[in-house]
């Protein structure tokens, strides 16, 4: 018998990062078995019993409920991790908050800047534990250059760019809203690109290289209208199809990055590339278990990009893994971010990206929206 203390995880909405998340609790007892907590499947919800049921057999949940108000109200839920769409992030973790549960939320945090607040009040007053997945954070790649960062190799950084390419919503014929595409509906999604690709680069930008101070952007709807799945008529597209900003880092660095679902060939290209004074250093998602380094301080003879493939055991996270020269992959993002949230809760320490770090992206992501209509460089006022 485990003497380990259950977390009973209440999961609401079975898409696809209903998958991710739940498939991340499921791996984490087997990879980082020296953690005290241990995540129990206790519930999950969705709103088609049919679907919900079926999910919650296939990922091994130990109930379903078709309310998400009523999986809150249960007494055997300790947190709620919400993975629907994003019009219900807000209201379902206020409530969450109210009712004394941890709250965890798929990334972006909120549509917008007022309910982000929201939420961070929610759960401020509350008191209660919070974290939002940006998991991209935890690829061991992604860490790694964390920690390379953090040791000065690069010495003052110059400039910061960073590309999310998808490809998936070129055809006109493709409608907006509905469970299926909900991310084409600015209703539920509160932005296109913005919130739903470059949150990503935003988080893991100021994660690595400190704040955005000021940004300029310009977005572009390719597609004007589509056919609305809820009413079945042709309605106008409020979501930015593409966006391009530049901006300024609080340590002087200037940032470049561009988003789009229109860049025929790439399905999920995310890249990032840093120059420093002393090294540079880039990572590319297609390759993610590998960190490219420059460091202009070696002989010339062997001076180049080197490559350096992040599945060594003293690299973050390996070491739960296989063995040196063997690879992992997109999901294991999510379970080390299961296991750094269970880890906090030994800790007592926030599991960042916490509601309050996450708000500070979802600033630039407003200014960044801002700055389009306008025309103009809004300051982000990130703390
Ligand atoms: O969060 C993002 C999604 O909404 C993901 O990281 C990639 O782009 C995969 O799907 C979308």
């Amino acid at each position: 018998m485990s003497n380990k203390q259950k977390l009973r995880i209440g999961l609401i909405g079975c898409g696809f990062m209903g998958r991710t998340h739940s498939n991340g609790y499921n791996r984490v007892p087997n990879f980082f078995p020296e953690l005290q907590y241990q995540p129990v499947l206790q519930a999950v919800c969705s709103r088609r019993e049919e679907k919900v049921k079926a999910f919650a057999d296939q990922w091994g949940f130990a109930s379903y409920e078709t309310d998400w108000r009523k999986l809150i109200a249960r007494d055997d839920i300790d947190a709620v991790d919400i993975c629907t769409p994003n019009h219900l992030h807000a209201e379902i973790a206020v409530a969450a908050a109210e009712a004394g549960k941890m709250v965890l939320t798929e990334k972006p945090l909120a549509r917008n800047l007022d309910e982000a607040k929201k939420m961070v009040d929610a759960v401020s007053k509350a008191g209660v534990t919070n974290t939002v997945w940006y998991n991209y954070r935890r690829l061991p790649a992604v860490t790694l250059a964390k920690k390379i960062i953090a040791s000065g190799k690069l010495g003052k950084i110059f400039h910061y760019r960073a590309n999310f390419l998808q490809d998936w919503t070129i055809n006109a014929d493709l409608p907006q809203g509905g469970d299926a595409a909900w991310r084409m509906d600015v209703d539920v999604a509160g932005s296109g690109v913005t919130g739903d690709l470059l949150a990503h680069c935003i988080d893991t930008a100021m994660w690595l290289n400190g704040g955005i101070t000021e940004v300029s952007a310009v977005t572009e709807t390719f597609v004007k209208q589509r056919v609305h799945l809820d009413t079945g008529k042709l309605q106008e597209v409020g979501i930015d199809d593409a966006c391009i900003f530049h901006c300024r880092f609080a340590n002087g660095s200037l940032g470049l990055f561009e988003s789009t679902r229109y860049a025929r060939g790439h399905k999920a290209l995310y890249t990032f590339e840093i120059n420093g004074e002393h090294a540079s250093i880039r990572w590319d998602l297609h390759d993610l278990n590998r960190l490219e380094y420059f460091d202009n301080g070696v002989d010339s003879d062997v001076k180049g990009w080197s490559s350096i493939h992040v599945t060594n055991g003293d690299h973050p996270y390996m070491e739960k893994w296989w063995v040196p020269g063997l690879g992992i992959g997109y999901e294991h993002s999510f379970v080390h971010q299961a296991a750094d949230f269970l880890k906090s809760l030994e800790t007592g320490e926030p599991c960042q990206p916490d509601f309050k770090n996450a708000y500070e992206t979802q600033k630039v992501c407003e200014a960044v929206i801002e700055s389009a209509k306008s025309r103009s460089w809004k300051d982000t006022a990130v703390e």
